[in-house]
């Protein structure tokens, strides 16, 4: 028989780094990619390894979210095991623990340990909903069972340099984890390479006996650490668990070939901003377009893109660009950038290297140069945006370190 297998996205991630993108929403709700929303990534990984039974556990700023995810992610309704179900903090075992929210992620599982009973899982994928990649599931689930885990960590090798931000495994030959050191200072390397170090990419897959004894031995009765990083994991190492490490590089996703290098964690505007600019390079190292591993998102209306010439002084072109329905380029110039939905660009305009979110309109003769508009605003005629950074600080935007200006959502000039 099949294994039942439960998906489990943490979606309750404020990421106050990405602020002010994260002011109204959190992060997987943040848009990404044109069409896309973050939290994409992380369902289609799940839908396209044939796991359709999905929670989606929410709290915090969840309205964006919310609405993606009923608008656009919806299966059939007479399959009972094929659901995308957003689950928010409503305090579920109030009797027990009185008025708390979730407080931490492993706390999200645990309070929602009911759902795991009800569907009766055999394994139990707990994955982030906060990056950018493809992951087969599948693979990672055979791995877990040949090994005998009863918990396996997807694992990405990085610059030792970079570790500190990540939980780092150290791992004997045969992949087993034998430490897990939760965001430390001066993380390890891993042996013979003491410049790259093993990191948590956030996403476990349990046994559910495991997961099960493991949420009740570190939460229940508990007044604090309440993570699976710097909480559970470390305890599963402690009691003897079989902790496993899967090795990302390996997961083979259907019409690719080579090892799976990609995975962004857009915890930052900085990393947010590249991300959105590997999309548009001339070969980009995401490909957003392999018909075998399908990146659905909600699919909303909009008429087709449009392109005006009207003369030859005004001619709207893009180059090394991607856009989304209902976007007309009028008389302006596009290079470089990421356009969302009714996205409006008018004679003599020129945007660069940007990131313009749904419903963002730019005036004639503006100029735009390293700029993310969050939605709905519209940039008076003659406007410069990022080629100044201290008058753009001056207007309220945020300026990133390495000079990104972002312009929060429904600014008005
Ligand atoms: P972080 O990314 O710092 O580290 P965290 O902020 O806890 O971990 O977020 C993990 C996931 O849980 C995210 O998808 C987030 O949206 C969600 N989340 C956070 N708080 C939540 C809550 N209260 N309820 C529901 N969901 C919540 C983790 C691991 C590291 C690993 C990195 C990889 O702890 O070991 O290296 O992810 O990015
Ligand atoms: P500009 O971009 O030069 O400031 P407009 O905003 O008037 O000028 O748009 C120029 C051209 O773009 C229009 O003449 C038309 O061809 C096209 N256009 C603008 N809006 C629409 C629309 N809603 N539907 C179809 N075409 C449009």
């Amino acid at each position: 028989m099949k294994p039942r297998v439960l998906g489990m996205i943490l979606a309750g991630g404020q990421g106050s780094r990405l602020a002010p993108l994260t002011q109204k929403r959190s992060k997987p709700a943040v848009p990404f990619g044109s069409k896309y929303r973050i939290i994409d990534f992380a369902i289609n990984n799940f839908i396209n390894s044939g796991v359709f039974s999905v929670y989606v556990l929410t709290q915090y700023k969840a309205q964006s979210l919310t609405e993606h995810i009923q608008r656009g992610w919806r299966f059939g309704t007479f399959l009972s095991d094929y659901f995308i179900t957003l689950v928010p903090a409503q305090m579920y075992r109030y009797e027990e623990l009185g008025a708390v929210w979730y407080r931490g992620t492993a706390d999200a599982v645990y309070q929602n340990m009911h759902l795991i009973e009800n569907y009766d899982a055999d394994y139990v994928a707990v994955f982030s909903g906060d990056h950018i990649y493809k992951m087969n599931v599948e693979h990672m689930l055979e791995k877990h069972i040949e090994s005998r885990a009863d918990i396996s960590i997807a694992a990405y090798p990085m610059p030792r340099s970079e570790a500190h931000r990540f939980g780092v495994m150290q791992v004997d030959t045969r992949g087993r984890v034998t430490e897990f050191l939760e965001k430390v200072k001066d993380p390890p390397g891993v042996p013979g390479d003491p410049d790259t170090s093993l990191t948590s990419m956030g996403n476990y897959i349990f046994s559910r006996r495991a997961l099960e004894e493991l949420l009740e031995a570190s939460i229940s009765g508990q007044e604090e650490g309440f993570d699976f990083g710097h909480n559970v994991i470390p305890r599963a190492l402690a009691d003897g668990y079989h902790v496993q490490a899967y090795d990302f590089h390996r997961n083979p996703i259907p019409g690719q070939t080579g090892p799976n290098l990609y995975w962004r964690d857009v915890g930052t505007l900085d990393a947010y901003f590249e991300a959105n600019m590997d999309l548009v390079s001339v070969n980009p190292e995401f490909d957003i377009y392999n018909p075998q591993w399908p990146l659905r998102t909600s699919s909303e209306f909009s008429p087709p893109a449009k392109f005006v010439h009207e003369s030859e002084g005004r001619k709207g072109q893009a180059f090394n660009s991607i856009m989304a329905g209902g976007t007309i380029i009028s008389g302006g110039t596009v290079r470089d950038s990421v356009l969302g939905r009714n996205v409006r660009t008018h004679s003599y305009s020129l945007v660069e290297n940007c990131v313009l979110f749904d419903d963002v309109e730019v005036g004639r003769h503006s100029h735009l140069h390293r700029v993310i508009v969050d939605k709905q605003v519209t940039i008076p005629p003659g406007t410069t945006i990022g080629l100044n950074a201290d008058h753009d600080r001056d207007r309220g935007f945020t300026v990133t370190e390495s000079g990104v200006v972002v312009v929060p959502k429904s600014y008005v000039f």
